[in-house]
Protein backbone atom coordinates (compact mmCIF):
# COMPACT_ATOMS: atom_id res chain seq x y z
CA UNK A 1 0.00 0.00 0.00
CA UNK A 2 1.37 3.21 -1.14
CA UNK A 3 0.16 5.92 1.72
CA UNK A 4 -0.19 8.90 -0.46
CA UNK A 5 -3.62 6.69 -1.24
CA UNK A 6 -4.31 4.69 1.98
CA UNK A 7 -7.01 6.40 4.05
CA UNK A 8 -4.71 7.25 7.27
CA UNK A 9 -6.16 10.32 8.72
CA UNK A 10 -3.47 10.62 11.86
CA UNK A 11 -4.41 13.28 14.30
CA UNK A 12 -1.79 15.55 15.49
CA UNK A 13 -3.47 16.96 18.49
CA UNK A 14 -4.60 14.36 21.26
CA UNK A 15 -8.20 14.00 21.79
CA UNK A 16 -9.28 15.21 25.11
CA UNK A 17 -12.80 12.59 25.50
CA UNK A 18 -9.39 9.88 25.46
CA UNK A 19 -8.68 8.77 29.01
CA UNK A 20 -5.99 5.77 28.01
CA UNK A 21 -3.82 5.27 26.05
CA UNK A 22 -4.88 2.33 23.53
CA UNK A 23 -8.10 4.93 23.34
CA UNK A 24 -5.80 7.79 22.49
CA UNK A 25 -3.58 6.01 20.24
CA UNK A 26 -5.94 4.38 18.41
CA UNK A 27 -7.84 7.41 17.37
CA UNK A 28 -4.49 9.46 16.68
CA UNK A 29 -3.31 6.32 14.24
CA UNK A 30 -6.53 6.91 12.07
CA UNK A 31 -7.74 3.56 13.56
CA UNK A 32 -11.19 4.14 14.71
CA UNK A 33 -14.08 7.10 14.77
CA UNK A 34 -16.53 6.68 17.38
CA UNK A 35 -20.04 6.38 15.36
CA UNK A 36 -21.85 6.90 18.95
CA UNK A 37 -21.54 6.48 22.50
CA UNK A 38 -19.44 2.66 22.58
CA UNK A 39 -20.06 1.70 19.03
CA UNK A 40 -16.95 3.05 16.52
CA UNK A 41 -16.07 2.78 12.65
CA UNK A 42 -13.02 0.77 11.65
CA UNK A 43 -11.56 2.96 9.84
CA UNK A 44 -8.41 0.59 7.21
CA UNK A 45 -5.81 0.50 9.74
CA UNK A 46 -7.75 -0.39 12.62
CA UNK A 47 -9.81 -2.47 10.63
CA UNK A 48 -6.81 -4.07 8.96
CA UNK A 49 -5.82 -5.19 12.84
CA UNK A 50 -9.20 -6.33 13.40
CA UNK A 51 -8.55 -8.76 10.94
CA UNK A 52 -5.43 -10.32 11.80
CA UNK A 53 -6.76 -10.68 15.01
CA UNK A 54 -9.38 -12.59 13.90
CA UNK A 55 -7.36 -14.53 11.41
CA UNK A 56 -5.31 -16.52 14.19
CA UNK A 57 -8.78 -16.54 16.23
CA UNK A 58 -9.59 -18.79 13.60
CA UNK A 59 -6.34 -20.82 12.77
CA UNK A 60 -5.93 -21.67 16.35
CA UNK A 61 -9.63 -22.68 16.67
CA UNK A 62 -9.57 -25.54 13.60
CA UNK A 63 -6.36 -26.55 15.12
CA UNK A 64 -8.35 -27.16 18.11
CA UNK A 65 -11.08 -28.97 16.04
CA UNK A 66 -13.55 -26.65 16.33
CA UNK A 67 -15.87 -25.91 13.37
CA UNK A 68 -17.11 -22.15 12.48
CA UNK A 69 -20.10 -20.56 11.66
CA UNK A 70 -22.15 -18.33 12.14
CA UNK A 71 -25.87 -16.74 13.51
CA UNK A 72 -27.82 -13.61 13.54
CA UNK A 73 -27.08 -10.28 15.10
CA UNK A 74 -30.94 -9.59 15.66
CA UNK A 75 -32.68 -12.76 17.47
CA UNK A 76 -35.86 -13.06 18.62
CA UNK A 77 -36.93 -12.43 22.49
CA UNK A 78 -38.59 -16.29 22.39
CA UNK A 79 -35.77 -18.12 23.13
CA UNK A 80 -34.84 -15.81 25.42
CA UNK A 81 -37.64 -16.22 27.48
CA UNK A 82 -37.72 -20.24 27.49
CA UNK A 83 -34.33 -19.67 29.05
CA UNK A 84 -35.09 -16.96 31.56
CA UNK A 85 -32.43 -14.74 30.56
CA UNK A 86 -35.11 -12.24 28.25
CA UNK A 87 -35.63 -10.78 32.02
CA UNK A 88 -32.66 -11.36 33.72
CA UNK A 89 -30.55 -9.69 31.52
CA UNK A 90 -31.96 -6.31 32.04
CA UNK A 91 -30.61 -3.09 30.87
CA UNK A 92 -27.89 -4.80 29.16
CA UNK A 93 -30.14 -5.92 26.36
CA UNK A 94 -30.85 -3.69 23.28
CA UNK A 95 -34.78 -4.97 23.00
CA UNK A 96 -36.33 -3.91 19.79
CA UNK A 97 -39.75 -4.61 18.05
CA UNK A 98 -39.77 -5.37 14.77
CA UNK A 99 -43.06 -3.74 12.13
CA UNK A 100 -44.78 -6.89 13.64
CA UNK A 101 -44.56 -5.47 16.70
CA UNK A 102 -42.87 -8.44 17.77
CA UNK A 103 -39.98 -8.57 20.16
CA UNK A 104 -36.56 -8.72 18.96
CA UNK A 105 -33.04 -8.24 20.11
CA UNK A 106 -29.63 -7.45 19.17
CA UNK A 107 -27.49 -10.60 20.76
CA UNK A 108 -25.44 -10.00 23.90
CA UNK A 109 -24.14 -13.80 23.22
CA UNK A 110 -25.55 -16.71 21.93
CA UNK A 111 -26.20 -19.57 24.38
CA UNK A 112 -29.67 -19.88 23.41
CA UNK A 113 -29.74 -19.94 19.61
CA UNK A 114 -26.88 -22.38 19.48
CA UNK A 115 -28.95 -24.71 21.64
CA UNK A 116 -31.83 -24.16 19.65
CA UNK A 117 -30.02 -25.45 16.40
CA UNK A 118 -28.82 -27.71 18.28
CA UNK A 119 -31.77 -29.69 19.50
CA UNK A 120 -33.27 -29.39 16.34
CA UNK A 121 -30.82 -31.05 14.29
CA UNK A 122 -28.98 -33.44 16.62
CA UNK A 123 -30.40 -36.28 18.04
CA UNK A 124 -28.01 -39.25 19.81
CA UNK A 125 -25.00 -39.50 21.22
CA UNK A 126 -23.12 -40.90 18.13
CA UNK A 127 -23.12 -37.24 17.17
CA UNK A 128 -21.07 -35.64 20.19
CA UNK A 129 -18.46 -34.41 20.86
CA UNK A 130 -19.65 -31.09 19.15
CA UNK A 131 -17.94 -27.49 18.94
CA UNK A 132 -18.78 -24.36 16.95
CA UNK A 133 -18.03 -21.17 17.33
CA UNK A 134 -18.67 -17.93 15.65
CA UNK A 135 -17.12 -14.33 15.43
CA UNK A 136 -19.68 -11.56 15.53
CA UNK A 137 -20.82 -8.20 16.47
CA UNK A 138 -22.55 -8.67 20.14
CA UNK A 139 -24.16 -5.66 21.57
CA UNK A 140 -24.43 -5.07 25.39
CA UNK A 141 -25.56 -1.51 26.48
CA UNK A 142 -23.19 -1.02 29.43
CA UNK A 143 -23.93 1.66 32.23
CA UNK A 144 -20.48 3.20 31.29
CA UNK A 145 -19.18 2.48 28.41
CA UNK A 146 -15.55 3.84 28.14
CA UNK A 147 -11.92 3.12 27.36
CA UNK A 148 -12.96 3.36 23.11
CA UNK A 149 -13.00 -0.27 21.94
CA UNK A 150 -12.24 -1.95 25.27
CA UNK A 151 -15.44 -1.13 27.06
CA UNK A 152 -17.54 -0.69 24.20
CA UNK A 153 -21.02 -1.05 23.78
CA UNK A 154 -21.32 -2.71 20.00
CA UNK A 155 -17.82 -5.17 20.29
CA UNK A 156 -16.70 -8.04 18.18
CA UNK A 157 -16.10 -11.40 20.02
CA UNK A 158 -15.54 -14.79 19.22
CA UNK A 159 -17.78 -16.65 20.67
CA UNK A 160 -17.65 -20.88 21.17
CA UNK A 161 -19.65 -23.27 22.86
CA UNK A 162 -19.19 -27.19 23.58
CA UNK A 163 -21.93 -30.04 23.10
CA UNK A 164 -21.01 -33.23 25.28
CA UNK A 165 -22.14 -36.44 26.53
CA UNK A 166 -20.68 -36.52 29.74
CA UNK A 167 -19.28 -33.68 32.27
CA UNK A 168 -15.81 -35.32 31.66
CA UNK A 169 -16.01 -34.98 27.88
CA UNK A 170 -17.68 -31.54 28.53
CA UNK A 171 -14.37 -30.55 31.19
CA UNK A 172 -12.15 -32.05 28.25
CA UNK A 173 -13.45 -29.49 26.03
CA UNK A 174 -12.95 -26.58 28.41
CA UNK A 175 -9.43 -28.00 29.03
CA UNK A 176 -8.77 -27.90 25.15
CA UNK A 177 -10.23 -24.45 24.97
CA UNK A 178 -7.41 -23.05 27.61
CA UNK A 179 -4.97 -24.64 26.31
CA UNK A 180 -6.00 -23.15 22.34
CA UNK A 181 -6.42 -19.79 23.94
CA UNK A 182 -3.44 -19.46 25.54
CA UNK A 183 -1.37 -20.40 22.09
CA UNK A 184 -3.80 -17.76 20.34
CA UNK A 185 -3.15 -14.83 22.94
CA UNK A 186 0.70 -15.65 22.40
CA UNK A 187 0.72 -15.58 18.85
CA UNK A 188 -0.71 -12.30 19.25
CA UNK A 189 2.50 -11.11 21.41
CA UNK A 190 0.40 -11.28 24.70
CA UNK A 191 0.79 -12.76 28.11
CA UNK A 192 -2.70 -13.55 28.83
CA UNK A 193 -2.95 -15.37 32.31
CA UNK A 194 -6.21 -17.61 33.05
CA UNK A 195 -7.45 -16.47 36.37
CA UNK A 196 -10.40 -18.57 38.37
CA UNK A 197 -13.06 -15.66 37.81
CA UNK A 198 -17.04 -15.09 38.47
CA UNK A 199 -19.24 -16.54 35.67
CA UNK A 200 -21.77 -13.97 36.02
CA UNK A 201 -24.91 -13.85 34.37
CA UNK A 202 -23.59 -16.40 31.99
CA UNK A 203 -24.20 -19.07 34.90
CA UNK A 204 -21.89 -22.19 35.57
CA UNK A 205 -19.08 -23.59 38.06
CA UNK A 206 -16.11 -23.38 36.50
CA UNK A 207 -14.94 -20.43 34.42
CA UNK A 208 -11.35 -18.71 33.86
CA UNK A 209 -10.58 -15.13 32.64
CA UNK A 210 -7.94 -14.98 30.69
CA UNK A 211 -6.02 -11.47 32.17
CA UNK A 212 -3.82 -9.23 30.07
CA UNK A 213 -1.46 -7.20 32.85
CA UNK A 214 -1.91 -3.64 32.04
CA UNK A 215 -2.45 -0.38 34.70
CA UNK A 216 -5.48 0.23 33.00
CA UNK A 217 -7.12 -2.57 32.98
CA UNK A 218 -10.03 -2.62 34.68
CA UNK A 219 -10.39 -5.50 36.72
CA UNK A 220 -8.15 -6.16 40.20
CA UNK A 221 -6.15 -9.36 40.11
CA UNK A 222 -3.93 -10.90 42.84
CA UNK A 223 -1.20 -13.46 41.23
CA UNK A 224 1.80 -15.07 42.43
CA UNK A 225 4.66 -13.95 40.44
CA UNK A 226 5.11 -17.15 39.31
CA UNK A 227 2.58 -17.37 36.91
CA UNK A 228 4.12 -14.56 34.53
CA UNK A 229 7.07 -17.14 34.09
CA UNK A 230 4.82 -19.40 32.43
CA UNK A 231 4.56 -19.64 28.65
CA UNK A 232 2.94 -22.13 26.36
CA UNK A 233 5.82 -21.67 23.35
CA UNK A 234 5.85 -23.88 20.14
CA UNK A 235 4.71 -27.13 21.92
CA UNK A 236 3.29 -29.77 20.16
CA UNK A 237 -0.10 -30.39 21.37
CA UNK A 238 -2.63 -33.23 20.55
CA UNK A 239 -6.02 -31.40 21.43
CA UNK A 240 -7.81 -35.05 21.54
CA UNK A 241 -5.32 -35.78 24.13
CA UNK A 242 -7.32 -35.51 27.34
CA UNK A 243 -4.09 -36.31 29.63
CA UNK A 244 -2.14 -33.64 27.60
CA UNK A 245 -4.35 -31.41 27.50
CA UNK A 246 -5.79 -31.48 31.02
CA UNK A 247 -1.76 -31.33 32.36
CA UNK A 248 -1.61 -28.08 30.65
CA UNK A 249 -4.56 -26.69 32.79
CA UNK A 250 -2.88 -27.60 36.10
CA UNK A 251 0.77 -25.75 34.75
CA UNK A 252 -1.02 -22.94 34.28
CA UNK A 253 -3.86 -23.13 36.54
CA UNK A 254 -2.65 -24.21 40.14
CA UNK A 255 -0.43 -21.08 41.08
CA UNK A 256 -2.42 -18.49 42.62
CA UNK A 257 -4.28 -16.12 39.76
CA UNK A 258 -7.47 -14.51 41.04
CA UNK A 259 -9.82 -11.65 40.26
CA UNK A 260 -10.92 -9.19 42.89
CA UNK A 261 -14.62 -11.80 42.51
CA UNK A 262 -12.89 -15.09 44.02
CA UNK A 263 -9.63 -13.29 45.77
CA UNK A 264 -9.32 -15.18 48.81
CA UNK A 265 -7.29 -13.32 51.18
CA UNK A 266 -6.36 -16.32 53.65
CA UNK A 267 -5.00 -18.44 50.46
CA UNK A 268 -3.12 -15.31 49.55
CA UNK A 269 -0.80 -15.00 52.46
CA UNK A 270 0.30 -18.24 51.73
CA UNK A 271 2.24 -17.61 48.95
CA UNK A 272 5.69 -16.27 49.83
CA UNK A 273 5.68 -12.40 50.37
CA UNK A 274 8.04 -11.79 47.89
CA UNK A 275 5.85 -13.47 45.11
CA UNK A 276 2.70 -11.65 45.82
CA UNK A 277 1.23 -9.06 43.06
CA UNK A 278 -1.91 -7.21 43.13
CA UNK A 279 -2.22 -5.25 40.75
CA UNK A 280 -4.67 -4.37 37.21
CA UNK A 281 -5.71 -6.56 34.51
CA UNK A 282 -7.98 -6.13 30.85
CA UNK A 283 -10.02 -9.65 30.09
CA UNK A 284 -9.42 -10.56 26.79
CA UNK A 285 -11.27 -13.98 27.05
CA UNK A 286 -13.48 -16.09 29.24
CA UNK A 287 -13.88 -19.87 29.44
CA UNK A 288 -17.33 -21.80 31.36
CA UNK A 289 -17.81 -25.16 32.22
CA UNK A 290 -22.11 -24.79 32.80
CA UNK A 291 -23.06 -28.39 33.02
CA UNK A 292 -26.61 -29.17 31.59
CA UNK A 293 -28.27 -25.22 32.79
CA UNK A 294 -29.21 -24.41 28.89
CA UNK A 295 -30.08 -28.02 27.86
CA UNK A 296 -32.32 -28.53 30.62
CA UNK A 297 -33.81 -25.07 30.39
CA UNK A 298 -34.31 -25.72 26.29
CA UNK A 299 -34.71 -29.33 26.34
CA UNK A 300 -31.65 -30.01 24.57
CA UNK A 301 -31.26 -33.64 24.83
CA UNK A 302 -30.20 -36.73 22.58
CA UNK A 303 -30.42 -40.22 23.32
CA UNK A 304 -28.12 -42.12 25.33
CA UNK A 305 -26.63 -45.41 24.29
CA UNK A 306 -29.06 -47.18 26.09
CA UNK A 307 -31.87 -45.32 24.53
CA UNK A 308 -33.08 -42.84 27.38
CA UNK A 309 -32.80 -39.19 26.62
CA UNK A 310 -29.97 -37.34 28.78
CA UNK A 311 -29.36 -33.65 28.37
CA UNK A 312 -26.09 -32.67 27.23
CA UNK A 313 -23.31 -30.84 28.99
CA UNK A 314 -22.23 -27.59 27.72
CA UNK A 315 -19.70 -24.41 27.89
CA UNK A 316 -18.90 -21.95 26.52
CA UNK A 317 -16.01 -19.92 25.47
CA UNK A 318 -15.26 -16.16 24.56
CA UNK A 319 -12.37 -14.42 23.37
CA UNK A 320 -12.88 -10.27 23.15
CA UNK A 321 -11.53 -10.21 19.85
CA UNK A 322 -12.36 -6.14 19.36
CA UNK A 323 -11.14 -5.05 22.81
CA UNK A 324 -7.46 -7.13 22.02
CA UNK A 325 -6.82 -4.21 19.65
CA UNK A 326 -6.88 -1.99 22.53
CA UNK A 327 -5.51 -4.35 25.09
CA UNK A 328 -2.32 -5.06 22.30
CA UNK A 329 -1.72 -1.42 22.51
CA UNK A 330 -1.78 -0.82 26.48
CA UNK A 331 0.92 -3.43 26.39
CA UNK A 332 3.01 -2.39 23.86
CA UNK A 333 3.63 1.23 23.02
CA UNK A 334 6.11 4.14 24.03
CA UNK A 335 5.71 7.65 24.25
CA UNK A 336 5.70 8.01 20.12
CA UNK A 337 2.74 5.40 19.52
CA UNK A 338 2.11 1.83 19.28
CA UNK A 339 4.48 -0.75 18.93
CA UNK A 340 2.83 -4.10 16.97
CA UNK A 341 3.96 -7.40 17.97
CA UNK A 342 4.65 -9.26 14.76
CA UNK A 343 1.79 -11.57 14.90
CA UNK A 344 -0.72 -8.55 14.38
CA UNK A 345 0.84 -5.69 12.93
CA UNK A 346 -1.01 -4.33 10.04
CA UNK A 347 1.73 -3.81 7.66
CA UNK A 348 4.81 -5.78 8.23
CA UNK A 349 6.93 -3.25 7.20
CA UNK A 350 7.47 0.31 6.47
CA UNK A 351 9.18 1.98 3.64
CA UNK A 352 10.39 5.21 4.09
CA UNK A 353 11.73 7.62 1.16
CA UNK A 354 14.12 10.31 2.63
CA UNK A 355 13.94 12.05 -0.49
CA UNK A 356 11.15 11.72 -2.81
CA UNK A 357 11.08 12.72 -6.33
CA UNK A 358 15.15 11.70 -6.67
CA UNK A 359 14.98 8.74 -9.25
CA UNK A 360 17.29 6.82 -7.13
CA UNK A 361 15.66 6.97 -4.34
CA UNK A 362 12.39 6.79 -5.69
CA UNK A 363 13.18 3.84 -7.74
CA UNK A 364 14.96 2.10 -5.12
CA UNK A 365 12.15 2.02 -2.92
CA UNK A 366 9.74 0.85 -5.69
CA UNK A 367 12.08 -2.15 -6.11
CA UNK A 368 11.38 -2.89 -2.52
CA UNK A 369 7.87 -2.54 -2.55
CA UNK A 370 7.90 -4.78 -5.60
CA UNK A 371 10.13 -7.19 -4.02
CA UNK A 372 8.39 -7.73 -1.12
CA UNK A 373 5.33 -7.43 -2.66
CA UNK A 374 6.19 -10.68 -4.64
CA UNK A 375 7.08 -12.48 -1.16
CA UNK A 376 3.56 -12.31 0.03
CA UNK A 377 4.76 -9.51 2.62
CA UNK A 378 2.54 -6.17 3.11
CA UNK A 379 4.95 -3.27 3.09
CA UNK A 380 3.39 0.36 3.57
CA UNK A 381 5.01 2.90 1.25
CA UNK A 382 5.39 6.45 2.53
CA UNK A 383 5.94 8.09 -1.14
CA UNK A 384 4.40 11.29 0.60
CA UNK A 385 6.16 14.28 -0.49
CA UNK A 386 6.94 15.24 2.96
CA UNK A 387 10.00 15.93 5.28
CA UNK A 388 11.57 13.09 6.86
CA UNK A 389 10.62 14.20 10.52
CA UNK A 390 6.96 13.75 9.64
CA UNK A 391 6.99 10.73 7.87
CA UNK A 392 8.87 9.29 11.19
CA UNK A 393 6.49 10.48 13.19
CA UNK A 394 3.59 8.79 11.23
CA UNK A 395 5.59 5.68 11.12
CA UNK A 396 6.42 5.39 15.09
CA UNK A 397 2.83 6.46 15.63
CA UNK A 398 0.81 3.29 13.39
CA UNK A 399 3.52 1.00 15.23
CA UNK A 400 4.90 -1.01 12.05
CA UNK A 401 7.38 -3.26 13.98
CA UNK A 402 10.10 -2.11 11.26
CA UNK A 403 10.61 0.31 8.75
CA UNK A 404 13.24 0.68 6.24
CA UNK A 405 14.83 4.00 5.44
CA UNK A 406 16.21 4.40 2.00
CA UNK A 407 18.06 8.20 1.21
CA UNK A 408 20.60 9.23 -1.72
CA UNK A 409 23.06 9.16 0.59
CA UNK A 410 22.98 5.31 1.69
CA UNK A 411 22.20 4.37 -1.75
CA UNK A 412 25.61 5.57 -2.98
CA UNK A 413 27.21 3.11 -0.38
CA UNK A 414 24.75 0.45 -1.89
CA UNK A 415 22.46 0.20 1.52
CA UNK A 416 19.96 1.09 3.30
CA UNK A 417 19.02 1.27 6.91
CA UNK A 418 16.68 -1.12 8.95
CA UNK A 419 15.10 0.06 11.97
CA UNK A 420 13.21 -1.81 14.84
CA UNK A 421 10.52 0.12 16.20
CA UNK A 422 10.87 -1.92 19.18
CA UNK A 423 14.50 -1.70 20.19
CA UNK A 424 15.17 1.69 18.26
CA UNK A 425 18.07 -0.07 16.93
CA UNK A 426 19.44 0.55 13.13
CA UNK A 427 21.14 -1.18 10.90
CA UNK A 428 22.85 -0.44 7.43
CA UNK A 429 22.36 -3.20 5.15
CA UNK A 430 22.14 -3.70 0.99
CA UNK A 431 18.19 -3.84 -0.08
CA UNK A 432 18.44 -7.46 -0.43
CA UNK A 433 19.97 -7.96 2.84
CA UNK A 434 16.99 -6.22 4.08
CA UNK A 435 14.18 -8.19 2.62
CA UNK A 436 15.35 -11.36 3.63
CA UNK A 437 15.79 -10.43 7.33
CA UNK A 438 12.44 -9.25 6.96
CA UNK A 439 11.37 -13.07 5.61
CA UNK A 440 12.93 -14.79 8.10
CA UNK A 441 11.25 -12.62 10.82
CA UNK A 442 7.57 -13.26 9.81
CA UNK A 443 8.31 -16.59 8.66
CA UNK A 444 6.98 -18.09 12.15
CA UNK A 445 4.12 -15.59 12.11
CA UNK A 446 2.50 -16.65 8.68
CA UNK A 447 0.20 -19.73 7.44
CA UNK A 448 -0.61 -21.11 10.55
N1 LIG B 1 -21.05 -16.42 26.21
C1 LIG B 1 -19.83 -16.20 26.91
C2 LIG B 1 -18.69 -16.87 26.29
S1 LIG B 1 -18.85 -17.02 24.62
C3 LIG B 1 -19.57 -14.70 27.06
O1 LIG B 1 -20.32 -13.88 26.58
N2 LIG B 1 -18.51 -14.37 27.75
S2 LIG B 1 -18.06 -12.92 28.19
O2 LIG B 1 -19.18 -12.17 28.66
O3 LIG B 1 -17.01 -13.09 29.12
O4 LIG B 1 -17.52 -12.18 26.95
C4 LIG B 1 -16.39 -12.71 26.27
C5 LIG B 1 -15.31 -11.65 26.06
O5 LIG B 1 -15.84 -10.57 25.32
C6 LIG B 1 -14.82 -11.02 27.35
O6 LIG B 1 -13.80 -11.80 27.95
C7 LIG B 1 -14.28 -9.69 26.86
O7 LIG B 1 -12.95 -9.84 26.39
C8 LIG B 1 -15.18 -9.37 25.70
N3 LIG B 1 -16.17 -8.34 26.08
C9 LIG B 1 -17.22 -8.46 26.94
N4 LIG B 1 -17.89 -7.31 27.05
C10 LIG B 1 -17.25 -6.41 26.24
C11 LIG B 1 -17.45 -5.04 25.93
N5 LIG B 1 -18.45 -4.34 26.44
N6 LIG B 1 -16.60 -4.44 25.05
C12 LIG B 1 -15.58 -5.13 24.49
N7 LIG B 1 -15.35 -6.43 24.75
C13 LIG B 1 -16.15 -7.06 25.62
Amino acid sequence: MRLSRYFLPVLKETPSEAQIVSHRLMLRAGMIKQASAGIYSWLPLGFKVLRRIETIVHEEQAKAGHMPMLMPTIQSADLWRESGRYDDYGEEMLRIKDRHGRDMLFTPTAEELITDIFRAHVGSYKDLPLTMYQIQWKFRDEVRPRFGVMRGREFYMKDGYNFDLTKEDALHAYNRHLVSYLRTYERMGLQAIPMRADSGPIGGDDTHEFLVLAETGESEVFYDSAVTDLSFGDRAIDYDDVAQCAGVLEEFTTKYARTDETHDAALFEQIPEERRRVARGIEVGQIFYFGTKYSDALGATVQGSDGKPVPVHMGSHGIGVSRLVGAIIEASHDDNGIIWPEGVTPFHAGIVNLKQGDAEADGACEALYSALTALGLEPLYDDRNERAGGKFATMDLIGLPWRITVGPRGLKNGVVELTSRRTGVSEEMPPEQAIERLVEIYAPHRGQ
